[in-house]
């Protein structure tokens, strides 16, 4: 049978759709997939629940494609290698402690992993507001990115959520939106953003895990976003407290769905 590019053009538009409709309620809403939002959905999504994540780029992974500085070979201390273990991405030994990956390997297994494990994702999907009833979040407002991009003046969708997970790393992007709407009632002791630290990666390594929580009604930060809101320092390309924290937010979601 010849192909048809009628029924190329009809199954990719069901196929989406489907996956839109059946993600406008779920049990948790990611925002990023770098790799602790990643990691947080791969867990979410094992236990059952259904989750979709939301990426404003074209490319899955976030700041874990280019390593440091474009070497793209990742750090990952000892404390986090049974993820990387869980998950196959394979590793070796640099130092007592220090393991290595490649970036490019951890980024695509990660990401797999997520998929396979049933995290519906959408990429090219900016997310640009919450949904909130009246002081908790109970979900994301959507909008593709180009349209973000191009600044057009296009109303967005909205989808509903137990849920939602900041995981957008430096930028904090779903908290900073509710610090504007809702000023001084994050649960962070100024009550707003606290502001991201230079770097020093055993403590940021340390407190990222720490500042893995709820930070408003219904909204948690992982990774980054974690220590963004709650005045973390930075710790470069050292990614086991980013795993750590996927890990982490996935456990206490899991103790209240
Ligand atoms: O930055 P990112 O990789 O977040 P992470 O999981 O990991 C941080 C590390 O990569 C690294 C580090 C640790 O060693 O310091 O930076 O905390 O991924 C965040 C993703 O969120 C997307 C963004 O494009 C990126 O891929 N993102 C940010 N804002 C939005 C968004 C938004 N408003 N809507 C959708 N996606």
């Amino acid at each position: 049978m010849p192909l048809d590019e009628i029924v190329i053009s009809r199954a990719i538009i069901d196929r989406y759709h489907e996956k839109l409709i059946n993600t406008l309620e779920t049990d948790v809403a990611i925002v990023g997939a770098g790799p602790s939002g990643l990691i947080a959905g791969y867990f979410l999504a094992r236990a059952g629940k259904k989750v979709a994540l939301y990426e404003r780029k074209l490319s899955i992974g976030g700041g874990m494609w280019g390593g440091g500085m474009m070497f793209n070979e990742i750090v990952v201390q000892k404390t986090a290698i049974h993820l990387l273990d869980a998950l196959g991405i394979r590793y070796s030994r640099y130092q007592p402690d220090y393991y290595t990956a490649d970036a490019v390997e951890a980024a695509a297994v990660l990401t797999a992993a997520a998929v396979q494990a049933g995290v519906t994702i959408f990429n090219c999907v900016s997310v640009e507001d919450v949904l909130m009833r009246p002081e908790r979040v109970e979900g994301l407002v959507i909008i593709w990115s180009p349209v973000e991009m191009a600044g057009l003046h296009v109303d967005p969708l909205t989808v509903r959520s137990r849920f939602v997970v900041d995981a957008t790393g430096h930028a904090t992007e779903v908290v900073r939106v509710v610090v504007k709407k809702v000023p001084g009632r994050l649960n962070t002791p100024s009550g707003g953003i606290d502001g991201e630290k230079s770097m020093w990666a055993e403590r940021a390594e340390t407190l990222t895990l720490e500042n893995t929580r709820e930070v408003f009604p219904g909204l948690y930060v992982a990774g980054m976003a974690a220590n963004a809101t709650f005045g973390g320092p930075r710790m470069g390309p050292i990614f086991g407290g980013m795993l750590l924290s996927g890990e982490k937010v996935a456990g206490e979601l899991l103790k209240r769905l």
